[in-house]
């Protein structure tokens, strides 16, 4: 390289991060990132160039996600980077490996308007910041930050002067080795042999087993295992949220355990008497701590099994190992015997049953979101890949049950709203070949709608479905439960067609579930991304939101 005279910094940083294998990048411009990024380009990265910082960095983390892989954002010095904090909070809980390329402002002025001390912002959402100031040492730095990354699973932004990026490159000749050739590759953990036999005893005496499955098992490619152990006990299978779909052509799956449990998961969930939870992390959203399975033990299988969670005493009993050879090995440690729990009834009723049967009264003209998610799930294609943001609506979307855990993606450690159209762009770019359809909330949808103009401008194939209530679903229900005005929370329907097709997308909204087969049609032949915009009903409350805020009338009388 020192033979090459013109060669300066960024050309040798976008140079390393090729060699770490960086395909596609999720940018926004700015001067203390600009030139790297050109010549990331120009060294063959796919820039996918997004309208707001935090659809960038959103996006990086369903790509990693999807990919099992690094996901790779880079953002401007200074407003840039102070545009990345609503997401970091979540990439670091979801255990996302992700390198941010920032800028840093210039070492060599008195004074810049964009600089900020980066690193304690950075650092106070658990995300790692490394300042680059030695030019020398910064492909090793780079290469180290993927291996942060890759090692402990959390995002790492780097940060370099735009200054120094501009030097002449004067250090060695050869990039260090790429990180992929360090990373120590430990095979699975098998489970203890004494461990395993204690634990088969409480397995064994136990009459009805529920076998919960998170990411963890899928990541181990426990499912097989899973359901190998839930028929052996006569019991039945459930997935958290993420993992949902893991067991989606099981008859004995009753969905997903947490705030999303359909009717009939919460009756079988009540009668538990052992609940096996399987590479999860226990959270309370999915019933970790026990709310759903009163009756039940917990014993958590897992390569780190946890006794408190989130603030909650969970499982007393622990097997630690991966998940799939942990389960393997309880399961070849039981003895076979018959137990009454699992039936073809059961079955039938986990097959048949609505995930909620409370009625509603809705006013005409607009739909029951229940009846348009039945739709939904019905008409779209099975080989679809499906995103789920969140909101009151969420609770809707999740009941798709014949949809497969390989096709679904949902990101929701931080709670925050509005990274739907983002984790949808980041499946797009990982899965350019298939159909992404969106599942969101006209509120979470409107957070970032900038980015329908990134979608349009890199022909992504993209489906977004709304469930347009015309309002922030969640807190009207909340402020209505305690007697509040509605006032900021309820907005009316916007025109998401019309919005949609100001950005050169097609748009299309529904009154009436009867034009759904011929809308399909249209998009599928169409080629280019659309939006549906379903106008519901905000009469017709999930169940998680009936009973953690019940209406003022029935909390008085109940
Ligand atoms: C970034 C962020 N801001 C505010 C909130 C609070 N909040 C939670 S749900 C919600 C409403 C979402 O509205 P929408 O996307 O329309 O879904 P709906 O609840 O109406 O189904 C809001 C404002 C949040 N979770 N995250
Ligand atoms: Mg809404």
């Amino acid at each position: 390289m020192k033979n090459d005279l013109k060669l300066r910094v960024y050309d040798v940083l976008a140079r390393a991060f090729i060699q770490e294998e960086v395909r596609t990048c999720f940018a926004l411009l700015g001067d203390a990132n600009m030139n790297w990024a050109a010549r990331l380009r120009e060294q063959g990265c796919r820039m996918i160039y997004v309208r707001h910082e935090h659809c960038a960095l959103a996006s990086a983390m369903a790509y990693a996600r999807k990919n099992r892989d690094v996901g790779v954002a880079t953002v401007t010095c200074g407003p840039g980077v102070t545009q990345l904090i609503t997401a970091l909070p979540a990439a670091v809980r979801a255990h996302l490996p992700l390198v941010v390329f920032a800028g840093e402002a210039p070492l060599k002025s008195g004074w810049y308007n964009q600089e900020l001390d980066q690193a304690p912002i950075i650092t106070a959402t658990g995300a790692a910041y490394h300042r680059l100031h030695m030019p020398e040492r910064m492909p090793v730095a780079i290469r180290d930050a993927f291996l942060q990354a890759r090692r402990e699973r959390r995002p790492v932004v780097i940060g370099i002067p735009f200054d120094l990026q501009d030097r002449p490159w004067a250090g060695p000749d050869d990039l260090p080795k790429p990180s992929r050739e360090l990373l120590p590759r430990p095979s699975p953990m098998p489970p203890h042999p004494e461990d395993v036999a204690k634990v088969a005893q409480l397995v064994a005496g136990a009459e009805r087993v529920v076998v919960l499955a998170g990411l963890g098992a899928v990541e181990a490619g426990a499912g097989a295992a899973c359901r190998a152990l839930a028929a052996k006990t006569g019991g039945l299978l459930a997935t958290t949220l993420p993992a949902r779909g893991l067991f989606h052509d099981d008859p004995f799956c009753i969905g997903i355990s947490g705030s999303y449990t359909p009717e009939v998961g919460i009756e079988y969930l009540k009668e538990a008497d052992l609940v096996v939870a399987v590479g999860c992390s226990l959270a309370y959203h999915a019933g970790g701590g026990g709310q759903l399975w009163p009756k039940a033990k917990m014993l958590h299988v897992d390569i780190d099994p946890l006794a408190i969670s989130q603030g909650q005493e969970v499982a007393k009993h622990h097997l630690r190992a991966d998940a799939r050879l942990g389960v393997e090995a309880l399961t070849a440690a039981i003895p076979a015997r018959d137990r009454k729990w699992r039936s073809d009834t059961m079955a039938a009723r986990i097959r048949d049953s609505k995930p909620d049967s409370q009625v509603f009264e809705i006013e005409p003209g607009l739909l029951d979101p229940r009846d348009v998610v039945a739709a939904l799930e019905k008409a779209l294609p099975r080989d679809w890949e499906m995103v789920n943001s969140g909101g009151h609506c969420s609770w809707f979307f999740a009941q798709m049950p014949s949809r497969p855990q390989e096709k679904f993606l949902t990101i929701r450690e931080f709670g925050a709203i509005g990274n739907g159209i983002s984790f949808a762009m980041g499946v797009a770019a990982a899965r350019p070949d298939r159909t992404v359809v969106l599942f969101d909330g006209d509120g979470s949808l409107m957070m970032h709608v900038q980015e329908l103009e990134t979608i349009r401008r890199h022909g992504l194939n993209i489906l977004i479905v709304v469930l347009n209530d015309g309002a922030y679903g969640s807190e009207v229900h909340k402020l209505r439960s305690e007697g509040l005005p509605e006032e900021g929370s309820v907005f009316g329907y916007c025109d998401f067609a019309g919005i949609a097709r100001g950005f050169g997308l097609a748009g299309r909204t529904f009154k009436t579930l009867d034009d759904l087969p011929k809308a399909l049609s249209e998009f599928a032949a169409s080629g280019r991304a659309a939006v549906w915009d379903f106008h519901v009903s905000d009469k017709v409350l999930s169940p998680t939101i009936r009973r953690a805020h019940p209406h003022p009338a029935k909390a008085k009388s109940g």
